[in-house]
């Protein structure tokens, strides 16, 4: 019997892979004030510093791989198909590049670039900080194509119709500190959908979900995989 499974990913799944977490330790908030990288405020005060924070993670990405973690999530699709959908605010590729085809990006991609002039987005795999021109339009007003604090997160209708129909939520790698994501195990356990926490440590929310298991995502992942694949079976 297969059943509807909505995964969040956050921060946490890419950390094996190398890539920093927002909140730990030596994360990215910790160089950087979120009020100075991360709102259109700050784009519009010093584009250029905004550019240079994304810019450099858009190039680290060609540096890491997926690790056991995306592995596992794409081997999952292979058996639950439509019934598995992955919602991440990560803007890292590596979902993809492990095989995920059903993600949503609800915080935007590093790969992509949003014109401010005509709201065309463009796949792109190089600096912006240069200010090339539009493909849509010429005007040299492309930005990260990144959801900053104060906007509105992507397809967040077709998410909570998932998460509403969703017979089980797993949230993988993250912490629980940032709304709407921070709020969608309310919602599917609202719905009547069964609740799973995966991370290193306690979320802010941990205390919200049926079950947690503390850990690795590196083997947390692929051990709950199988649980499921020899459900399924
Ligand atoms: C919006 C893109 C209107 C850019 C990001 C309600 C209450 C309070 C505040 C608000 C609220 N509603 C809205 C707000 C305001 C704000 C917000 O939440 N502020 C917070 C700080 C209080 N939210 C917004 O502004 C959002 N927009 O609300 O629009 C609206 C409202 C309702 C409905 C519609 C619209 C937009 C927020 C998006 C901002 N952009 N990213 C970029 O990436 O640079 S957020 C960014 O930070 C990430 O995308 C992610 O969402 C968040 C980081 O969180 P995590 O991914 O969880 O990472 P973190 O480091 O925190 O934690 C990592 C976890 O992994 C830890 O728990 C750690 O223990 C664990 N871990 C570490 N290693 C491992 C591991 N786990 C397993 N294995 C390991 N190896
Ligand atoms: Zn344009």
């Amino acid at each position: 019997m297969l059943v509807k499974v909505v995964v969040l990913t956050g921060a946490g799944i890419s950390a094996e892979s190398g890539l920093a977490t927002f909140r730990d330790a030596d994360g990215l908030w910790q160089g950087h004030h979120v009020d100075d990288v991360a709102t259109p405020e700050a784009f519009h005060r010093d584009p250029a510093t905004v550019h240079r924070f994304y810019d450099d993670r858009r190039r680290e990405l060609r540096s890491v791989v997926p690790n056991p973690a995306h592995l596992a999530l794409a081997r999952l699709e292979q058996v639950l198909g439509d019934e598995l959908l992955v919602v991440t605010q990560n803007v890292d590729d590596l979902h993809e590049r492990a095989g995920s085809r059903r993600v949503v990006h609800m915080h935007g991609e590093l790969l992509s670039a949003l014109c401010d002039s005509c709201q065309g987005r463009f796949a792109w795999d190089d600096d912006l900080g240069d200010a090339p021109a539009c493909p849509g339009c010429g005007n040299d007003t492309l930005r990260p194509d990144v959801v900053w604090f104060g906007e509105m997160p992507y397809d967040l209708d077709v998410i909570e119709r998932a998460l509403v129909e969703a017979d089980l939520f797993v949230a993988i790698g993250t912490s629980g500190a940032v709304y709407p994501a921070a709020g969608f195990v309310r919602m599917a356990a609202l719905a009547g959908a069964k609740t799973l926490e995966l991370n290193l440590d306690p979320s802010e929310t941990s205390h919200l979900f049926d079950d947690a298991r503390h850990g690795p995502a590196g083997k947390l992942v692929p051990e709950w995989v199988a649980d499921v694949q020899a459900l399924s079976r």
